[in-house]
């Protein structure tokens, strides 16, 4: 297993669309395995192959405190979404330290293939449904501070560069 570089936004592979996995085989288990490695290195609770340069609807996901739970969905699509809404407080590990409000679902069903290619049925509320509609936005090449208001963004935007431009000092 490796861990892979994620991208930080505004990098302009993060607004790339994915294309569906065609085949879900050796590649994709050893992409599944070093996406895993990385989300758990970086403490995350998500991570969408977009953030890793690989432009493929691949997703992987733990939200368990003892981070032995991981989800795994390939080709994922919302097939319902309830009307009632909810703000949350977001973070992502493409804008480390950022973290602000942004309304979603409350509560989702989404239809996805699994490690072994079967296809399930993820019925999500809480946190849950909060990171696979996030983790979905980011296979549709949207990242959570494009909810933000435009003065919010491009201070974000300029953070995040003059934290990249110190970094490669
Ligand atoms: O997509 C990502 O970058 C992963 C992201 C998922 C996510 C977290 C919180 C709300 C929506 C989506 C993260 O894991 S950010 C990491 C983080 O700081 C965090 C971890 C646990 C709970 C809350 C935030
Ligand atoms: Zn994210």
């Amino acid at each position: 297993m490796a861990l892979i570089p994620i991208l930080l936004y505004p990098d302009p592979r993060l607004h790339k669309v994915a294309k569906p996995v065609q085949a879900v085989d050796a590649r994709i288990h050893r992409l599944i395995d070093d996406m895993l490695e990385t989300m758990y290195d970086a403490n995350g609770i998500g991570l969408a192959a977009s953030q890793v340069d690989v432009h493929e609807r691949l997703v992987v996901i733990d939200i368990s405190q003892e981070r032995d739970q991981p989800l795994v969905l390939i080709n994922p699509e919302i097939v319902w979404a309830s009307e009632e809404m909810h703000l949350n407080e977001e973070g992502c590990l493409s804008v480390p330290g950022i973290y602000d409000g942004v309304e979603r679902a409350s509560a989702i069903k989404a239809s996805a293939l699994d490690r072994s290619g079967q296809r399930r049925t993820i019925e999500a509320d809480g946190v849950l449904a909060v990171c696979i509609q996030h983790e979905m936005d980011h296979l549709l090449g949207k990242v959570f501070v494009q909810y933000l208001s435009p003065l919010k963004r491009n201070r974000i935007k300029t953070k995040m560069l003059k934290l990249a431009r110190e970094e490669s000092r």
